[in-house]
């Protein structure tokens, strides 16, 4: 080990304690592979800070040694953003914010509160619901996603459509700066133009500007009733259709996901559930509704009045509502339980989506003849994943034919996940070559050694 390594490791053992830099493999391995196994890379160390000034010496000691930093939260991201890469100049310092998970005591009168980055999002929401209040943004990984990461990714997930995605939460922020700088705007206002907002620059910026150490945000009333509804319908464009006249006329309308019938198929053999109907159908449109009183009636009139359903089951108890949610949340781990998944995460203009998702499967077997393809997504955003069982981890094509086809028809490269390692070369095309220009700009005056996150978001 060479001489700045041993000082970099004597300077963060320094910061954390030496409990908190693993270097033993064993220790390090979680936090060097993705969630989908796709993504992984050697770590110098895994260092857990456990405070703002702490995470501060960490960044100040690896600014000085110029090593690479990834920040780490719940290692959920699906982007290949949160773990080392193979192939990297130098092996990383993954920082992880695990222990960054306080809770501060809710603001009831204003309805906000300001939380530790590394908390998980399951924790937050238990700790909003006892004062009676709700996390505006929620999704499927919530027992490991932290706020930090969910803030990172700007995600998105079941929410969107009434309370947006993380960034529209977002009030305050604290973080750190490449050279160890802290910047902080707590708790942060509803109504505050004091010029650049730093927080929703920090938004989607994917560990590649700061590491976040706490935020501060908005929550949103907690409605005591619920009411799912699961559709069963004959094609993708009925099935926008339906989503769309659902949402036009049910204001309590708070989550609409579409799914596909080779999903459902996966999902059922890996959680070994029951066919929710009697009868196959080629798509499947998850509807929720939410009230202070029993939406069910409100939800099974709108359903009612839209055409084109052929099939539908109701449920407001919990765990009815439970098991229609897992046939659409279990889509990620089943499909990962198929093999190592590509995922391509993307939003197509609504006018297009059904337009776009028919036309998928045959692009998908021209990129790569055999490759089993599974849709779902967010539907009003227009926001569909795709998990792609079958070409080898590092074969590109089919990620590249869908993207490809994603920009001819006027959408977005990622929706919620973010461009992570995965998009990178996907950037430009996206967001053309002024925009990557002046991001660019903002990475080299906020991190002038590009230590933060190299290889992610933008290349170095
Ligand atoms: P990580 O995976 O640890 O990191 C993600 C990125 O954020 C990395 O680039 C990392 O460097 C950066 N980062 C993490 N913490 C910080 C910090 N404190 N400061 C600066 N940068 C940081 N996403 C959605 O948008 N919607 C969904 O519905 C959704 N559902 C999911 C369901 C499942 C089962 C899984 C596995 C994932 C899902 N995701 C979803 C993706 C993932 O959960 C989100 O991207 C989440 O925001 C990542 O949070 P994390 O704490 O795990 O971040
Ligand atoms: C979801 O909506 C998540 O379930 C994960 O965003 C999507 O599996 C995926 O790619
Ligand atoms: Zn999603």
């Amino acid at each position: 080990m060479c001489r700045v390594t041993e000082q970099l490791l004597d300077a963060l053992r320094a910061a954390v304690g030496p409990t908190h830099v693993l270097t033993d493999a064993d220790l390090r391995a979680t936090y060097e592979t993705d969630w989908t196994r796709r993504w992984h890379g050697t770590a110098l160390a895994v260092v857990r800070p456990a405070s703002t000034e702490e995470v501060a010496l960490v960044l100040r000691a690896c600014a000085q040694a110029k090593a690479p930093v990834i920040p780490q939260g719940g290692n959920t991201g699906l982007v290949g953003g949160s773990v080392p890469r193979e192939g990297g100049d130098a092996a990383p310092v993954v920082l992880s914010t695990l222990r960054l998970r306080d809770l501060e005591p809710i603001d009831v009168l204003a309805g906000e509160v300001t939380v530790g980055a590394g908390a998980t999002l399951a924790a937050v929401q238990a700790h909003a619901r006892d004062a009676g209040l709700e996390v505006g943004v929620d999704l499927g990984a919530r027992d490991s996603a932290t706020i930090g990461g969910m803030i990172a990714t700007n995600a998105g997930g079941l929410h969107v459509l009434r309370h947006g995605s993380m960034r529209a939460q977002l009030l305050g922020i604290e973080a750190v700066l490449a050279d160890g700088g802290v910047v902080r705007r707590l708790p942060g206002m509803v109504k505050d133009n004091t010029g650049y907002h730093l927080p929703s620059m920090l938004a989607g910026s994917e560990g590649t500007l700061a590491v976040i150490t706490r935020a501060h945000l908005r929550l949103v009333p907690r409605k005591a009733r619920r009411a799912v509804a699961l559709l069963g319908i004959a094609g993708t464009a009925a099935a926008v259709e339906v989503a769309s006249a659902v949402r036009r006329t049910l204001p309590e309308l708070l989550a609409a996901e579409l799914f596909f019938d080779n999903g459902l198929e996966v999902v059922l053999r890996h959680v070994g559930a029951e066919p929710p109907f009697r009868q196959r159908h080629p798509a499947y449109l998850l509807l929720e509704a939410d009230g202070d009183a029993d939406p069910t009636d409100r939800l099974a009139a709108a359903v009612e009045a839209a055409s084109g359903v052929d099939d539908a089951v109701l449920a407001s108890d919990e765990e009815g509502r439970r098991r229609i949610w897992r046939l659409r949340e279990a889509h990620t781990e089943s499909i990962n339980a198929e093999g190592i998944p590509h995922k391509v995460d993307v939003a197509l203009p609504l006018a297009r989506l059904a337009a776009f998702i028919n036309h998928v499967p045959e692009v998908v077997d021209a990129a790569y003849p055999g490759a089993l393809t599974y849709q779902y997504g967010h539907v009003c955003e227009g926001n569909m994943h795709l998990g792609v069982i079958g070409p080898p981890p590092d074969d590109e094509s089919v990620d590249d034919a869908v993207l490809r086809l994603t920009i001819e028809m006027g959408g977005s490269v990622s929706a919620e996940h973010g461009i992570g390692a995965a998009k990178v070369d996907w950037l430009e095309a996206d967001r053309g070559a002024a925009d990557v220009a002046a991001m660019r700009a903002i990475k080299r005056a906020l991190d002038p050694g590009w230590i933060l996150n190299p290889g992610v978001l933008l290349r170095p």
